[in-house]
């Protein structure tokens, strides 16, 4: 395995996945992925959400979210989510109003969203955001 990856061992639970600290759009971060062999984090079920949520720390000290982009996006023609292995979303973690599928910044401008993000924020824990694709976050690559 590439160098920055841990290997994750509880109950059913086993996965290989590395935490990248520099921000990038979704597409920019998949290709990092991929270019480590892997992709991004695949979370199809609540034990390895659990488990990834606590041994990568996603948390914030802070009301401001931190943000990870995850392997899922949204295909609009398709109207579905589905993970970069072409998978349906099953298990899900929506945080409340989401996915929102568009957001309007303070100047009005709407914005779509179709790649998802685990959040982590003081009080509220983890949940997934859709955010757009072409801002830029932290994310979680995963090979298999
Ligand atoms: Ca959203």
């Amino acid at each position: 395995m590439k160098p920055g990856y841990r290997s994750i061992k509880a109950g059913k639970v086993k996965v290989n996945v590395k935490r990248h600290v520099t921000p990038l759009s979704w597409d920019a971060a998949l290709r990092v992925c991929q270019s480590e062999g892997g992709s991004l984090v695949k979370i199809d079920t609540k034990e390895k959400e659990t488990v990834i949520k606590k041994k990568l720390q996603i948390t914030s000290r802070s009301i401001t979210p931190v943000y990870l982009w995850m392997g899922l996006r949204y295909f609009k023609e398709r109207h579905r989510f589905l993970w970069t292995d072409k998978m349906p979303l099953e298990y899900d973690n929506w945080g409340t109003g989401e996915p929102s599928h568009t957001w309007k910044d303070i100047a009005g401008t709407i914005f779509t969203e179709d790649c998802v993000a685990l959040a982590g924020q003081l009080f509220r824990g983890v949940y997934w955001n859709d955010r757009s694709c072409s801002f830029k976050c932290g994310f979680i690559c995963e090979v298999l």
